[in-house]
Formats: C-alpha cells, structure tokens, sequence
C-alpha cells in the first residue's frame, strides 16, 4: 500500500505519481502470493479505504511504501506555521491505527525511500511495525514472505526480537536482468494519466556521480544496473498501447551512459512508438545529434540539474561539470524543436557566494530570453540536507546543524533548521529577492 502523505489538492508538491516501486514489488511476489495495490494517494477517502480494504480483503501481510519524508518542498518559502505539510512519521501513526482497528492480525512490513533513510526512528516508532525492508525490495520482501518466523535470514531486514530492533546487513543490489519487469496490470495507470508527471519507467538503477547533497546513490547504488534498451522500450510500447502519452524515465540520470540512451531512442525510433517522454539529463553529455535522437524518439521535456553556476559552487558540491558546459547546453537548446527544458538551481549551498548567486539570477535571466517559454526553471530551491549525504557531515562540521539534530521531524518548527544555508549575505539577499516576486505577485493578482 502506498502511504497517504498529504491533503490531497492542498499543495503543488502533491501531483500523484504512479507507485513504480510498489509495482516492482507486486511483480515480485504476484504467481506465489496474491497481491492487492492499494494507493491512499488516490483515495478521497483515504482511512475509510483502507479500513474497507483491510476488512475486505483480510490480508496475511500489509506492506507500507513510505516514500515521501514528508510533503514538503526543497525550499522554505511559502509554507507558515498552518501550511498543509504533512510528515511521514504522523501518516504512519494514523495508518497503524487504523489498521489496528480492523482487528487486522498478521504482519506489518514497511519500506519504501524515506524507510530506507530513516529505518532506525520509522522502527523505533511504533512497535506496530514488525519489518522494515531496507532499499529495494523485490529480493528482500519476497523471501521476507517465505521466512516470516525465521526473518534473521534474510538479507537487508530490519525485525525485533527480544524487545529490540536488529538489521540483518545490507543486501547486494540485485542485477536487474534478475528483476522481473513491472506487471501494470496489478495497477493500472489508468487514474494517474492526468498527472503532469507522466507515468514512471525505469531503464536503470544507480548513479555513478556522487553529488554531495544527493541521497540516490544511497538509495539506488553508486553502480550502474542496466535493463536491456529492448524491454524498455517494449514496456513503452505497451503503454502506448494503453493511451498512455507521456511517461516519465525515473531513472537518476538517462544520459549515463550516453550508449544506453541513445540505444532506447534508436529502438524507439525503428519501432515507431508514439508516446512522449520526460527524463534528468547530465549537461556534459548533451550534443546536438543526441538531442535531436531524443526529440525524434519522443522527448518532450529534457530536465537539468546544474544546481550551480559558477566552478567554486559546482565543485564544492561534486557535480563533475563546468561552468562552460551549463553555457554550452542553453547554445544547445536553442535548437529543440517542439521540446521544453527545465533548469533546477540551488540557491545559498556549498561554494555560493553574493556573486555566484548574482551570477546565476543573470544566468537565469539569460535563459528565459534566449528560451522564453520553452525553458522552466526551478531556482529557489535550498538543500534539504538528509542523513547519507556528504553535505550532512559538512552541515555539521559548519555547525548548520549538530550531529544529534533530528532529521525526521514531525512539525514544521523543526524542520525549517534542516536546510543547508551557510552564507549570510546570500540569505539576506534572497530574502529580498522573494519580498519582489511576492510585491511581483500581489500586482498580477491585484491583492
Ligand atoms: C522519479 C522521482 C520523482 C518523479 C516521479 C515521476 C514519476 N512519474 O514517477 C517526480 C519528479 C514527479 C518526483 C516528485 C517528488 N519526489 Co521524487 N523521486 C524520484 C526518484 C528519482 C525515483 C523514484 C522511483 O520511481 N524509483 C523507482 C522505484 C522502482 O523504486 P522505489 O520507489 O525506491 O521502490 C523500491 C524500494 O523503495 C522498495 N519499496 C518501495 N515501497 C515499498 C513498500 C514495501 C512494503 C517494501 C517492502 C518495499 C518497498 O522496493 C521498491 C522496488 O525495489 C527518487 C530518488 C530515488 N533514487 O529513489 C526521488 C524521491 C523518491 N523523491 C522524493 C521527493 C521528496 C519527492 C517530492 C515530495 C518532491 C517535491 N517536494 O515535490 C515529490 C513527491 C511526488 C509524490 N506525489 O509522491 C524523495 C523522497 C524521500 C524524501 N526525501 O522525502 C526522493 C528519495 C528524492 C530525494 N531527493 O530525497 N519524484
Ligand atoms: S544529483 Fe544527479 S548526477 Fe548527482 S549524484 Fe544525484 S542523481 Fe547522480
């Protein structure tokens, strides 16, 4: 089941988005158990859904995807002290209860991303728990299944025993040829096609880069694990075959390796399979014979993530790119045809300084003339900074945060202190620049 987050319609945060990974799941056990997904993301109704379901259905095991740690974006602008944030720690509190009410007597087993980040104090929560999968889940779960009185054996488990919680040590990331591809037909994508988010296939796991404030080599492996061009794209082909027009690569990065990619785009191509397309691109591996392959096999919205702009900002943080190759990627965008690009920077991390910041506003500037409407950006976001990350061991060393802070926090008093902000002046400076666009906004809107 993927855990109800947050008030649905409430907060721009909130488009749902197809649960890929709980799919993945379901595949892995669907033949030897029976599986039901339900997704209390959709539910207008979310407790009394489940409730229904629990009784309904009186499963042996209920699974809990915890994706989200809560529902809050990267930046702390808007929301106030009343804002609708919700906190996973809160859901899961409901979510139990409400199990509990059923009378429901088997095992509850949860996992999912904000699990896997935070799988000491989600077990520590409530003893209602009783198995924390730890990252992906497909191998670990299933044999879970099959070993449910003896789960010391299975690998990448978090079980209590004796009053205390044990973890039985990572797993090794299991190559993919060995993952079974989604079966969708245990959700339909049906109700999700009107996310802008597009629905979510994987090409691959892992990324090799190590940005410092990135949680995904964590998650997903610093590895790469590759699905061979052909299933992906027969899984498109499938899609398309649904109605599906866009979907969206959940892949961290779709241009490493650049070979992979375009392999996808040629099959894509040769098969003529109609469906649009969404996916992270690195700038460095950007030229304009790949971004025409891209745009011919359906591309329809190429997102960077430069973060910085300036060397001292891109270094600090790891990001293996250069301020010549963020330049080189606006030269060439001027020549997408039909397709949107979107550029998500970082404000106030490792490396900004009052001129890097002033810098990167006129980069933005830059863009939006050169693009106008076909490019987005995304510039007002601050590092969240999460347990696993580089940044995390450099926020408490600059005394940002200290190693005993909470990282997992419940209100939204506590979690304004978890962003990285080190520079003064480039606070300051970004607080007027909101005072503008919120003075910006009020004349638009003629409040
Ligand atoms: C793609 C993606 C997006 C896309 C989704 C596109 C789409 N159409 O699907 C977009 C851009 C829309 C997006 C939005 C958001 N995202 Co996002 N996203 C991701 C990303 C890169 C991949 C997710 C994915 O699909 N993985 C593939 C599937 C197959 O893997 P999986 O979900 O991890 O599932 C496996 C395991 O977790 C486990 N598992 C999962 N559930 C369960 C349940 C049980 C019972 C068990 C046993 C195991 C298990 O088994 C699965 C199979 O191995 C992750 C980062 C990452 N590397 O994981 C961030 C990530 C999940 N996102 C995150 C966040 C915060 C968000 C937003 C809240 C951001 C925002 N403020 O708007 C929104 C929320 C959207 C929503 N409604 O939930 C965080 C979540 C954790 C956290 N920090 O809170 C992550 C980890 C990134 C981060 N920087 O921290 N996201
Ligand atoms: S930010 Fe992107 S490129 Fe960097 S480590 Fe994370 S996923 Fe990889």
């Amino acid at each position: 089941m993927q855990s109800h987050w947050a008030p649905p319609g409430l907060d721009s945060t909130m488009n749902p988005v197809y649960p890929l990974g709980l799919v993945y799941l379901g595949t892995a056990i669907s033949g030897r158990h029976t599986v039901r997904i339900l997704d209390l993301c959709m539910a207008e109704n979310p407790w009394k859904d489940l409730s229904d379901t629990v009784r309904e259905y009186e499963p042996g095991v209920v699974g809990i995807s915890i994706r989200n740690a809560d529902s809050f974006g990267y930046s702390d602008i808007a929301p106030s002290d009343c804002s609708p944030t919700s906190f996973c720690l809160n859901n899961l509190g409901r979510t139990l209860e409400v199990i509990s009410e059923t009378g429901f007597s088997g095992k509850i087993v949860v996992g999912g991303q904000a699990f896997s980040m935070f799988p000491d104090q989600i077990m520590e929560h409530s003893d209602l728990v009783d198995f924390g999968v730890f990252l992906e889940g497909e191998h670990t779960f299933s044999e879970l299944l099959d070993n449910l009185d003896e789960p010391s054996s299975v690998k990448g488990l978090y079980y209590r025993s004796g009053g205390e919680v044990h973890f039985t040590g990572r797993r090794t990331p299991a190559d993919l040829a060995e993952t079974r591809p989604p079966d969708r037909s245990l959700l339909p994508s049906g109700s999700y096609v009107s996310s802008p988010e597009g629905i979510g296939i994987q090409s691959k796991r892992g990324c090799i880069l190590s940005c410092s404030y990135c949680i995904y080599p964590y998650l997903s492996g610093s590895q790469l694990r590759l699905r061979e061009p052909v299933e992906v794209v027969e899984e498109m082909q499938d899609l398309a075959r649904q109605n599906i027009e866009c979907v969206h690569f959940v892949d961290p990065v779709f241009n490493i390796p650049q070979g992979h990619a375009e392999a996808i785009c040629r099959e894509l191509i040769e098969r003529k399979v109609s469906i649009k397309w969404i996916a992270w691109f690195h700038p460095r591996f950007l030229n304009r014979e790949f971004i025409r392959l891209c745009e011919d096999a359906g591309c329809v919205k190429f997102e960077l993530s430069p973060d910085a702009y300036g060397q001292a900002g891109l270094d600090a943080m790891k990001k293996q790119l250069t301020t010549a190759e963020i330049r080189e990627s606006l030269k060439l965008a001027r020549n997408l045809k039909s397709s949107t690009i979107t550029y998500n920077f970082l404000i106030n991390h490792p490396g900004e300084t009052v001129f890097s910041f002033i810098r990167k506003l006129l980069f933005c500037i830059r863009i939006k003339l050169v693009l106008h409407r076909r490019a987005r950006i995304e510039l007002l976001n601050h590092i969240r900074i999460f347990p696993g990350t580089e940044v995390h061991k450099q926020a408490i060393q600059e005394g940002i945060i200290q190693s005993s802070t909470n990282m997992l926090p419940v209100c939204l008093k506590n979690m304004k202190p978890l962003f990285y902000k080190k520079s003064k002046s480039v606070n300051a400076m970004y607080t007027i620049l909101m005072q503008i666009l919120k003075f910006k906004n009020a004349i638009t809107h003629g409040i």
